[in-house]
């Protein structure tokens, strides 16, 4: 039957006109139909949809899809249907990475759709959309559902709770969701949809937003409201802080003596980087980052002193742990920005929290100052005005960040050895790549030293996925990256393990014509593991790439005889690999020059060495061993956990 308008039902001049088309074709109609506006600019919220088809989407959402890019309705006093681009991934899991990916370089003002087969299709997201809520990032999420007819039960690949019958594999996305919904009946999908796009766009809220579709559901038919599918503009807002709020927070920062700010991705999405240069200048007050947060100031502005935390620089550091004020603007204090609890060791220590979300701004017993960090920076300047820190604290921040400078300087110069250490090839890059180019990474050794030595000049440059610090984030996440700001080079760092766990999107990267670089630190295991379990008295047990030896039973034999540039090239995709870093800037400078995707694989040595720095991280160590190791490890951890507290 094909698709109709009428009228449903009622009588007269002002009767709802409506349409006859599938949950699928309705879900996609109005999806291509939704805007996101902020500052007066407006765009496509839902920029388009990533898919893997199986017996749960390939006759829904997938003929919706197609029927979109083959005959779009047009002319049924409706809006026109506009085209909702599809885009073909490899792994579920990694499209996901790349709708945050795109979402986050948007700055949360567009995102991406991502429809799944049921079952491992679907589940195969859960980790994505976890990353998703960890992170602050919009994403729409499309799990197909066991048929909600219950006709045919179990389909292939349901799970059968005989004690519940309305449980599915997709419950498992409820709680890494912030709103969550299977559309049992067709018009539930008007609430659902109208819920699931304010949660998308509100900054407080967003997150993961999951909208279950029951295979059966999908495909069926219902009279939609013509009204549904007009266009919809979802402002995204800009909250000011309460005056009362702002006052109380005024005080508190009057009062210090040698106060800090620490910016976090909050600064960044809400772009007010401006407001925060601004508010240091006119306050004096130094601005240490986190992982999400750097770049929020320039890294060459005098009051920018860089990372702090576990895997912070000495200066910021220092001024962390003498800090009498802190304020946090959109921040969330994860455990490596607070050194688990160590980084403010003053015992009167006062936080100052600008968030757009009260749950992080009330963190640390904190005076909460809720609004957007942009807004809420401006008013603070205005409330400071003629009010500034002791200038000691300026400049005793800036000799620290020059003596920090002058430490970490070797680690970008050759080493005695026979392979780089990574931090070469970090400083490497770090000077070849352009203000505005994209340099991604989220796990491994790699993020600890990016967040310590890397220059971030712009805010976009830094796009370190550090809430979820999920390997395989970084392939695909370059691909989204990409599309968001295809002027802007964009690098992926992988290490090889996060490389093995998933190559896959290099085929999608090749289908699309994307140009991105992917550059592959391949140094035969997990270095950052290895040092960890090392350093904690596990010997760097199971964390290398080796055979299993004969002699001793352990997994300590030769190197794989694996070769990941062979694997890369396999794809399609050019390849150049490099064990020195006067040949990487070479091949950079090719991979640049390319028109296509390119890969770098950076033979580099296990052991680093890696920045020097003074940051804790709270990995308990076993209480009781027969091993001397870690009896060692044990005294020593108790040593560094003293310090830790509460901020109450
Ligand atoms: C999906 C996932 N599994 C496990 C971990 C724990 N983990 C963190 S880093 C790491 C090893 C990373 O190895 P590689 O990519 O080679 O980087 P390197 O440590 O050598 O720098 C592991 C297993 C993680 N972060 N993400
Ligand atoms: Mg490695």
């Amino acid at each position: 039957m094909s698709e109709h308008s009428g009228s449903s039902g009622r009588t007269g001049t002002d009767a709802p006109r409506t349409v006859r088309l599938t949950v699928g074709q309705a879900l996609v109609r109005f999806l291509g139909a939704q805007y996101s506006e902020r500052d007066g600019q407006r765009h496509r919220l839902i920029a388009g949809t990533f898919g893997i088809f199986g017996h749960g989407n390939v006759a829904g959402l997938g003929q919706a899809l197609l029927q979109n890019q083959l005959e779009p309705a047009a002319g049924d006093g409706g809006d026109d249907e506009a085209h909702m681009p599809y885009y073909q991934a490899r792994n579920e899991q990694n499209m996901v990475h790349t709708a945050v990916a795109y979402a986050r370089t948007r700055n949360r003002l567009q995102t991406m759709a991502c429809t799944a087969s049921i079952g491992p299709g679907s589940t195969n997201m859960v980790t994505g959309a976890a990353l998703a809520t960890i992170d602050r990032i919009p994403v729409l999420i499309l799990p197909s559902d066991v048929f909600a007819n219950r006709a045919v039960d179990p389909v292939l690949q349901q799970l059968e709770d005989e004690r519940a019958m309305d449980v599915t594999v997709n419950d498992a996305f409820r709680p890494v969701s912030r709103y969550f919904d299977r559309i049992w009946r067709p018009e539930q999908l008007i609430p659902s949809a109208l819920a699931a796009m304010r949660v998308l766009t509100d900054p407080a809220e967003t997150g993961a937003v999951t909208l279950c579709l029951p295979q059966d559901v999908q495909a069926e038919a219902h009279d939609w409201p013509l009204e549904f599918f007009r266009e919809r503009t979802w402002h995204v807002g800009r909250p000011v802080p309460e005056p009362a709020a702002l006052e109380r927070a005024a005080e508190v920062i009057r009062t210090a003596q040698r106060p800090v700010v620490i910016a976090g991705g909050g600064a960044i999405y809400s772009e007010a980087s401006t407001a925060l240069q601004a508010f240091a200048e006119a306050t004096g007050i130094p601005v240490l980052d986190t992982q999400a947060g750097k770049g929020a100031l320039r890294d060459d502005h005098e009051l920018c002193i860089g990372g702090v935390g576990a895997t912070g620089n000495d200066a910021a550091n220092e001024l962390a742990a003498t800090a009498d004020v802190v304020i946090g603007v959109g921040t969330r204090y994860t455990d490596f920005t607070t050194a688990s609890h160590t980084a403010f060791r003053e015992p009167d220590v006062r936080f100052v929290n600008l968030n757009v979300k009260s749950f992080d701004a009330a963190k640390h017993s904190a005076q909460m100052l809720v609004a957007d960090a942009r807004a809420g920076l401006e008013a603070l300047t205005g409330a400071l005005a003629g009010w500034q820190a002791p200038s000691e604290q300026r400049e005793r921040a800036a000799a620290l960040r020059a003596d920090w400078d002058a430490l970490v300087a070797p680690c970008f110069d050759p080493h005695d050895q026979e392979l780089p250490a990574q931090t070469e090839i970090f400083g490497a890059l770090n000077e070849m790549m352009g203000d505005e180019d994209i340099v991604i990474n989220a796990a491994g050794s790699m993020p600890g030293d990016l967040q310590a030595l890397w220059r971030a000049k712009s805010p976009l440059q830094y796009h370190l996925e550090y809430g979820y610090s999920c390997m395989g984030y970084e392939l695909p996440a370059s691909l989204g990256a990409k599309m968001a700001a295809p002027d802007s080079e964009v690098v992926a760092i992988i290490g090889d393990g996060t490389f093995q766990m998933a190559p896959q999107e290099i085929a999608t990267i090749v289908a699309e014509d994307v140009k991105v670089i992917l550059v592959i630190l391949q140094n035969h295991g997990w270095s950052s593991i290895g040092a960890l379990s090392e350093s904690h008295g596990s010997q760097r047990f199971g964390t290398k790439y080796r055979m299993r030896s004969k002699e001793s039973g352990q997994l300590d034999g030769p190197k794989l005889p694996m070769d990941i540039a062979a694997n890369i090239r396999s794809y399609g995709i050019e390849v150049q690999e490099v064990s020195s870093t006067e040949d990487f800037r070479d091949a950079y400078r090719r991979a640049e020059a390319s028109a296509q995707a390119t890969a770098i694989v950076v033979n580099t040595n296990l052991y680093g060495p890696n920045p020097p720095g003074t940051g804790w991280w709270d990995v308990p160590v076993s209480q009781v061993s027969r091993l001397e190791s870690t009896q060692q490890a044990s005294a020593v951890y108790e040593a560094a956990k003293a310090p830790q507290r509460h901020y109450l």
